[in-house]
Parts: C-alpha cells; sequence; structure tokens
C-alpha cells in the first residue's frame, strides 16, 4: 500500500477513534450481519529461490553494519518528500549504526524501542567489475519488517508490504559496476486495521500535546527493521526461477519418487521444439548419484529412488531428517549449461483423514512448542547461534514440532528444522484477525501464498495454520476462513490446514474449513486462575467437544502458564516454578485420557522461551510462559517435560532414552 494511502488510513483510524461510541452500535450489526466477501485474485509471487551459490551464481551479503535515522513520528514522510535516498542519508539527518540484521528497537539506549512510524537505513557497498557481464544481478531481502521501500542508487526497486517474508528485485540496470554503490530502505512498522496483523494508530494527548500511539491485541512486541539477511546474487540471464518438488513413498516406504517442475525466466520455453530442458540428478548424503531424469518440454519430470532414506521426524526414526541434495541443470537445446541450482529434499509422504495425522504410513503424535523468534537486543533478527541453541534445546527436552507461531520464521531454521527433523506447523503472520473486510482478506490470502511459495519444498513442514486466534465468531468469519482455507487448499494439496483457535467452540465458525482442529486455551491461568484442580477434566471436555463438533483430529496449541524463573512457592502458586510444573503435569493427565480416544494427534506448550510483549500490567518484562527463559536456560519444568516427551517417544516411536534423563536417587528395594 502507497504510504500516502496508510497515513490516510492512519487519519481515518485516528477519526474513527474519536467517534467510537457511534461505531459501537455498527459493530454489534457487523457481527450479526454476514459481510459478502469477495474471492478476488491476489499477487502471486514469482522466483525468490534461496540464495545459493553454484557454478553459475555468485552470492554476496550485505549484513554488517548499516546507517540509520529514526524520522519525526509526526512527520513519517518527510525523507521522501525530502528525497532522502538520492544521497547519503547523513547528508540529510545524522545518521547512527545500526546492525543488519537485526530489530532496531532494543539496540539504542533512548526510546527507539517504541518509535512508531518510519526509520530509514542505508550502506555504500561494491560491485565487481566482473558482474558487468552477461548476467543478472537481485537484491534480495529475507525480511522487513512491516513496510519496506528499497532504492539502489537512487532509484526505487522494489517495495514489499508484510514482515517475515522474503522479497527481491532485478538490479542489473541500476547498479555500477567496478564502483561503489548505495543502497537506501526506509522501513515503516505501523500496523493498521487492514495490515497482517491487524493494529491500530490513534493520535492521543501527552505532556508536550499530541502523540501517534501503535497498539495491537496480539501478545508480542512489534520488533521492527531489517530482520534478515540482505543478499545480492547473480544468475544468468537465462535462469532458474522456481524449482516445485513433491515427494512420494512406495512399496511399503521401500522406493520413493520426486517429482519436479521448473520455471525459467529470460527465455521463453518453446513447448513444440523443446528448445530448454533440465537435467535433474539426486545425490544421497554421502555424495553418491541416486537418480537421475531428463525433464519434457514442460520442463518437469520424476526421479525414481530405489531402496530410499525416507525423511522422519526427530526420534521417530535412528536416522532422522535424510536429505538428498536434488542438483537442477538448466541446458540449452545444444546441452550448453545455462544454470545451476541445488537443493536439499526430503522423501516422505503425508495422509490425514478424520482421526489421524501419518507420516509414511505412520501415525504421528506431535509433542511440540508454540515460539516466537525473539531474543535479548537483536529482538526478531536473525541470530544463527540463537537458533542453533534452540535446536540443540529442542532435541535436548525430546520435542518433535513446533509451531512458527504467531509469523513465519526465517529461512535458515526452516532448512535447520529439515535437517534435524523437526515437524513444522507453518503459520502466516495473521494473528488476533477480527473486523473482516475485503482488503484484509486479499492480505490474509496474500501472506498465505507468499508463504507456501517460500516453504513449499521444506520436508519439515507438515501444515499450515492459516491464522492465530482469529475471532471467529461471526458469520463473516465463516465466509471469510472458507475463502482462506480453499485458497490455501488451491496453492497446496500435499498437507493439512489448521488455526489455533481460542473461540469456544460453540461459538465458532471456522473449525468446518479446517483439515485438523488446533485450540488453545489457559486453564488455571486465564480461566480459573490457581485452580489446579480444574485443568484436567476441563481440557478433557473440551477436546472431546470440539471433535464431536468436527469429527476431525484434533490439537492442543496452546496451554502454559506465566512463571518467574526462581520464584518458588510450595503448596504451588500463580507464577511460581511448582505452579508451572502443577499446570503441566494436569495436562499431561488430560492428553494422556484424550490419545486412548484416537483422534487426539497433539501437545504443544505455550511457549519455548519468554518472550518480549509490549508493555501492560499483565507482563513483567514480557511473557514468562518459557519452558526456558528468554537466554535460553531450563526452567524446572524443562525437565519434568522433558521426561514425558522422551516418555512418549519410547512408547509411540521406540526412540532411545538418554542416559542422563534420571538422575541416581537411591537403590529401590522391592
Ligand atoms: C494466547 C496467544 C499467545 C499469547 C498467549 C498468552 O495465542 O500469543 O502469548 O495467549 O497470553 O492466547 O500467553
Amino acid at each position: 500500500m502507497h504510504l500516502k494511502i496508510r497515513l490516510t488510513c492512519r487519519k481515518y483510524e485516528i477519526w474513527a477513534f474519536s467517534f467510537f461510541s457511534l461505531v459501537t452500535g455498527l459493530y454489534v450489526l457487523h457481527s450479526s450481519i454476514a459481510l459478502l466477501l469477495l474471492n478476488k485474485e491476489v499477487p502471486i509471487t514469482r522466483g525468490m529461490l534461496y540464495p545459493r551459490e553454484s557454478e553459475t551464481r555468485e552470492v554476496h551479503s550485505l549484513d554488517g553494519i548499516w546507517n540509520f535515522v529514526r524520522s519525526d513520528p509526526d512527520n513519517p514522510t518527510q525523507g521522501i518528500r525530502d528525497k532522502w535516498f538520492e544521497k547519503d542519508l547523513s547528508k540529510s539527518q545524522p545518521t547512527i549504526p545500526m546492525p543488519v540484521p537485526a530489530s532496531y528497537n532494543d539496540i539504542t539506549t533512548d526510546n527507539l524501542r517504541d518509535h512508531v512510524g518510519t526509520v530509514w537505513y542505508d550502506r555504500r557497498f561494491f560491485v565487481p567489475r566482473s558482474w558487468r557481464t552477461d548476467q543478472r544481478v537481485w537484491l534480495r531481502f529475507g525480511s522487513v519488517h512491516y513496510e519496506a521501500y528499497v532504492w539502489v542508487n537512487g532509484k526505487r526497486v522494489v517495495k514489499h508490504e508484510m514482515g517475515h517474508l522474503p522479497f527481491e528485485a532485478e538490479v542489473t540496470d541500476v547498479l555500477m559496476y567496478g564502483s561503489e554503490n548505495r543502497i537506501t530502505v526506509m522501513c515503516d512498522n505501523a500496523l493498521i486495521q487492514t495490515s497482517v496483523p491487524q493494529g491500530k494508530i490513534t493520535e492521543v494527548p501527552n505532556d508536550n500535546g499530541m502523540t501517534i500511539v501503535q497498539s495491537y491485541t496480539f501478545d508480542f512486541f512489534n520488533y521492527a527493521g531489517i530482520h534478515r539477511s540482505v543478499h545480492l546474487y547473480t544468475t544468468p540471464k537465462t535462469l532458474i526461477e522456481e524449482v516445485k518438488v513433491t515427494t512420494n513413498l512406495k512399496n511399503q516406504n521401500a522406493d520413493g519418487e520426486v517429482s519436479y517442475s521448473v520455471s525459467v525466466k529470460g527465455s521463453v520455453v518453446n513447448e513444440a521444439d523443446n528448445d530448454l530442458h533440465i537435467q535433474a540428478n539426486l545425490y544421497d548424503k554421502e555424495g553418491l548419484l541416486v537418480a537421475n531424469a531428463t525433464s519434457d518440454g514442460k520442463l518437469e519430470g520424476e526421479l525414481q529412488v530405489a531402496e530410499v532414506k525416507p525423511w522422519w521426524p526427530y526420534l521417530m526414526h535412528p536416522d532422522p531428517g535424510y536429505l538428498y541434495q536434488l542438483e537442477i541443470k538448466l541446458l540449452a537445446a545444444n546441452e550448453e549449461l545455462l544454470d545451476v541450482y541445488r537443493l536439499k529434499v526430503g522423501l516422505r509422504t503425508l495422509s490425514w483423514d478424520q482421526t489421524q495425522f501419518l507420516i509414511n504410513g505412520k501415525s504421528v503424535y506431535f509433542r511440540g512448542f508454540g515460539r516466537h523468534e525473539d531474543s535479548d537486543i537483536r529482538g526478531k533478527g536473525l541470530d544463527n547461534a540463537l537458533m542453533v541453541r534452540d535446536f540443540n534445546l529442542l532435541k535436548w527436552i525430546g520435542a518433535n514440532a513446533y509451531r512458527t507461531s504467531h509469523y513465519p520464521y526465517s529461512e535458515e531454521s526452516m532448512q535447520f528444522a529439515d535437517e534435524h527433523g523437526i515437524m513444522i506447523i507453518d503459520e502466516c503472520p495473521s494473528v488476533d484477525t477480527e473486523n473482516f473486510s475485503q482488503e484484509l482478506l486479499g492480505k490474509h490470502k496474500s501472506s498465505l501464498e507468499q508463504l507456501i511459495h517460500r516453504d513449499r519444498n521444506h520436508p519439515s513442514v507438515v501444515m499450515w495454520s492459516i491464522a492465530n486466534e482469529p475471532r471467529t465468531g461471526s458469520l463473516t468469519a465463516d465466509s471469510y476462513f472458507s475463502l482462506v482455507a480453499n485458497f490455501t487448499r488451491s496453492l497446496d494439496k500435499t498437507r493439512p490446514i489448521t488455526a489455533a483457535i481460542a473461540t469456544p467452540y460453540t461459538k465458532d465458525q471456522a473449525g468446518r474449513h479446517l483439515d485438523i482442529i488446533s485450540f488453545n486455551r489457559y486453564n488455571a491461568w486465564y480461566t480459573n486462575t490457581g485452580r489446579l484442580d480444574m485443568v484436567t477434566q476441563n481440557v478433557i471436555d473440551e477436546a472431546v467437544a470440539w471433535n464431536k463438533a468436527y469429527q476431525k483430529p484434533v490439537i492442543m496449541s496452546e496451554y502454559g502458564a506465566d512463571t518467574l524463573e526462581g520464584l518458588h512457592i510450595q503448596p504451588a502458586y500463580v507464577w511460581s516454578e511448582e505452579f508451572q510444573m502443577e499446570v503441566f503435569s494436569r495436562h499431561f493427565k488430560a492428553f494422556d485420557e484424550l490419545r486412548k480416544k484416537g483422534w487426539f494427534i497433539g501437545e504443544f506448550v505455550w511457549n519455548f522461551a519468554d518472550f518480549k510483549t509490549a508493555q501492560s500490567y499483565t507482563r513483567v518484562g514480557g511473557n514468562k510462559k518459557g519452558v526456558f527463559t528468554r537466554a535460553r536456560q531450563p526452567k524446572a519444568v524443562a525437565h519434568l517435560l522433558r521426561k514425558r516427551y522422551f516418555a512418549l517417544g519410547r512408547d509411540l516411536d521406540q526412540c532411545n532414552i538418554p542416559e542422563d534423563i534420571f538422575i541416581y536417587i537411591a537403590e529401590w528395594k522391592s
């Protein structure tokens, strides 16, 4: 959306806020009458393969320290009007150093944290003379939150709305080769009623007059900035633009099949002449060629793999996360090699019915977490040390899955999940969705389109989550989620669809559009606070009711209790480590009852680690429902959960139990 329009929207929202009471009546009407929503087309993403080097491609990182300017919140368009992108930012405004990738919020010592509106980044970079040859150069961002405008040498090259998702532009013609270039980025963190996720901008009085305030209902801090890596990469003029892979296992998992389809940019593929073709080679982990195939003129084909090593989740098999390497070679009619792209591929099948979810024909019980990309100082910025630590903890605790609550996580973490056999419920950035409108529907669908386009080849992705805690009680929610779910299915039929629902099952209008029901509930925390005797039966009753309502597999996608590490109170009392352990244990009992019913397929703790939220009197330094602290150290409950997850792994999937899981206490005499 154009900044101008966003600003107009802002004004509209400010205006609307002051007439709130008038609107209340209309709102009530709106909830009881369904809005007519149309199934309009949304833009379809092209390209954006993860940047990888090959004999035809070079990758150059632009990560590092950039220059940074915060705009005046009362004058967010000043930089555009004054054309700050035409020269170094430092010529227009004083700049400060800013790391990329990182959220900018927690880097400085002044209150940049709560800044609302636009900020600017720039840096210079060199482009070698050798890149001038017959090829293309692309500029790719892993993600910028929320809206980004990008200029190279003063020319606007791309604009993108939506955090947590990549975007790119071809910059071949705007670069200066063999010399220095400048990249400028303007980033706007404002969330409005038609952004994904939604927020509200209001103007309220403060001690100095009026000030702009951002509010949102979701429970994590709206970190912003250049969150993931920035790359320049080269490709040939005629290049592999898209690779889509699906896999299948046959003959009781003895043989496998990889189907691929490729699209090419830069040359019209003439099917009749069959002038371009793909040579696809599949290598195992040892680098041995196990299958190869030459495509038809449509650039599609199949690879047959005998004695396949399937991709299995962690603890479901002694060799989880087995990946092959697929080499895609684009060849001209005369066999000249035009482009090469390699990606990892895991061979597995997914299937589901009214009671279960299966991988490679084996029924799955999810033992996982809801998580956040969040850490001290860098906020939501990509951090490899943190990512590797988190996967080590996931494996230490015996989890086999997590949900990317409440937005797409980094591509690097998706690759890591593939390698380590961690199953992902992949969630788009729609959280607490409400006030359904045509424009919101378009953005929501677009977020799913971008997500599926980015993540469709990952074996770790086993389910799409189309929203977290949408307000699904209205008739409009029914048609809205019917359109969102059908759209998602039209993009990928190989994975089931879920949403984490908190609306009571008696009111919910979205469940019927899903394949798997996930529900979030905080027994003994938000309801019946402190009442440990009111957990188990309530969890059982609610799960049973969801199943009865929709006849679909059910997951508990969130449960938990805020816990201050080191606070011990016996008997258990809210916020103490004892209380968190008791809450978990009461849930475990319910889950074990539910598992016997045959349609309860998973438990996800809220949350993996403590995380930052907006300031609120319900949050002490953020949300403390982590099993791990924000510094990624275990709370007492982590040891309890570890015993359960491994016990489940042993009983359901015959995994080995780590030796250190039970520490020596005494010899038992029976
Ligand atoms: C759930 C939300 C999650 C919150 C959690 C909580 O899905 O984002 O962080 O509540 O309040 O309703 O801890």
